[in-house]
C-alpha cells in the first residue's frame, strides 16, 4: 500500500508511461509473468458474432439487451424473456471460436507447459473459451447451456444444449420481428424443470443479482495472487468483475488493455492495445493462427 502522498507520485508517473501499442514492452512483462489472470468481456465473442452489450449493439427488437437480464423482467414476462435467451442460445451455438479465443487457449498450454498459472475470468455466458480449447475458465455470470428451476422446494440446475429448448421458439427470436403480431405464448409451453416439471430459468446471473460464492471466491484468489492482468474487450462498468483490475493494479501488478476504444477505460493501466483483440491479442501473445 502506498501512502496518499507516494500514491500521488505513483499514478503521475504510471500516467506519463502507459503504454500504447507497445508490443515489445508488454511481451518483455509477459515473459515474467507467472501467475497470469485473464478477464474477458463480450467484445472478446464480438467477432465471432455475438452482439455485445452496450453501445450499437446491445438492442434485441427494441429492448435494451440488459433491461431483459432482470429478475423483474422475468417476473413480469417469462415468454419474453426466454424468447430473447433462445436467440442467445441459438447464436452462442451456432458461433465458433475466435482468433482472441484460439490464442488465449494455445497460450494457456504454453503456460501449462512451462509451468506457469494461466486464468480466465470471463463475463461472458457463450462457452466459446471451453469450445476454443481454454481449461481453467471461471464464468462470472453462468452460462446459456444451462437452466435453474424456480421452484424455491427443488432448485435443480441443468445442462440443456437443445436448439431450441423448446418447440414454442422454432422459428422464433428474430431480433427484428417486434410489431409482427408473433402468436402470444402461452406460460404452459415454456421450458420445464426435468425433475419437478415447474418452469425453469436461464443459468444467469442478472442485474441486482449475486454472483454464485465459490465462484466469487475463485474469482478474488486469482485477483488476489496474479501477477499481470489482461483486460480484454469489456465495458468495465458492472459490478464485481469491474473492480478485479484496479484491485490488481492497487497490489501493484500491472494490467494490459484490448478493446476496439482507443482511450483505456482506466487510465492507471500499464498497456493499451486498441482494435480488435481477434487481431492485437495473438500478435501480444506472440502466438501464430
Ligand atoms: C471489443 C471488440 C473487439 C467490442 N475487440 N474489444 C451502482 C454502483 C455499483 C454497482 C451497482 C450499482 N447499481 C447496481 C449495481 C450492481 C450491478 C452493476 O454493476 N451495475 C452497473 C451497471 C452499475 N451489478 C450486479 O447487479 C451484479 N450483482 C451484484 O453486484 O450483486 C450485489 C449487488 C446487487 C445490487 C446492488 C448492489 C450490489 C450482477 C451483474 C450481472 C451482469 N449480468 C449481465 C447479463 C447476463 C449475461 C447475459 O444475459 O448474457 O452480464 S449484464 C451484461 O454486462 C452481461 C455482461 O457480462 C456484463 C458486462 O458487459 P461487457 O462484457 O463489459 O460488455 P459491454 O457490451 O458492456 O462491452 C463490450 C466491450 O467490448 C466494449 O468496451 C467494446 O469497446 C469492446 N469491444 N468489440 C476488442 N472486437
Ligand atoms: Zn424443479
Amino acid at each position: 500500500m502506498f501512502t496518499p502522498k507516494q500514491s500521488i507520485f505513483h499514478s503521475i508517473n504510471k500516467m506519463a508511461n502507459r503504454k500504447i501499442s507497445d508490443f515489445a514492452g508488454f511481451k518483455k512483462v509477459l515473459d515474467g509473468a507467472k501467475n497470469i489472470a485473464v478477464l474477458t468481456g463480450a467484445g472478446v465473442s464480438a467477432e465471432s458474432g455475438i452482439p455485445v452489450f452496450r453501445g450499437a449493439g446491445g438492442f434485441w427488437r427494441t429492448h435494451r439487451s440488459q433491461d431483459l437480464a432482470t429478475p423483474q423482467a422475468f417476473a413480469a414476462n417469462p415468454a419474453l424473456v426466454w424468447e430473447f435467451y433462445h436467440y442467445r442460445r441459438n447464436i452462442a451455438f451456432t458461433s465458433l471460436p475466435n482468433n482472441a479465443h484460439k490464442a488465449l487457449a494455445l497460450y494457456e498450454a504454453q503456460c501449462l507447459r512451462e509451468g506457469r498459472r494461466f486464468s480466465i475470468i470471463t463475463q461472458n455466458v457463450d462457452g466459446l473459451h471451453q469450445r476454443a480449447g481454454s481449461i481453467n475458465v471461471i464464468e462470472l455470470h453462468g452460462a446459456l447451456h444451462k437452466v435453474k428451476c424456480t421452484n424455491p422446494k427443488c432448485r435443480f440446475l441443468d445442462e440443456n444444449y437443445d436448439n431450441p429448448i423448446c418447440e414454442v421458439f422454432r422459428n422464433r427470436g428474430d431480433p427484428a420481428a417486434e410489431g409482427y403480431n408473433l402468436p402470444v405464448i402461452d406460460k404452459k409451453d415454456l421450458p420445464k424443470c426435468k425433475k419437478c416439471q415447474k418452469l425453469v430459468r436461464p443459468y444467469i446471473v442478472w442485474f441486482g443479482e449475486n454472483l454464485d460464492f465459490k465462484v466469487m471466491q475463485a474469482a478474488r484468489e486469482v485477483v488476489e495472487t496474479c501477477d499481470l492482468c489482461l483486460v480484454i474487450g469489456t465495458s468495465s462498468v458492472v459490478y464485481p468483475a469491474a473492480m478485479f483490475a484496479p484491485r490488481v493494479l492497487e497490489r501493484g501488478m500491472p494490467v494490459a488493455e484490448f478493446n476496439l476504444n482507443e482511450e483505456p477505460a482506466d487510465e492507471m493501466f500499464d498497456f493499451h492495445f486498441p482494435g480488435k483483440c481477434g487481431t492485437t491479442l495473438p500478435k501480444a501473445l506472440g502466438i501464430e493462427l
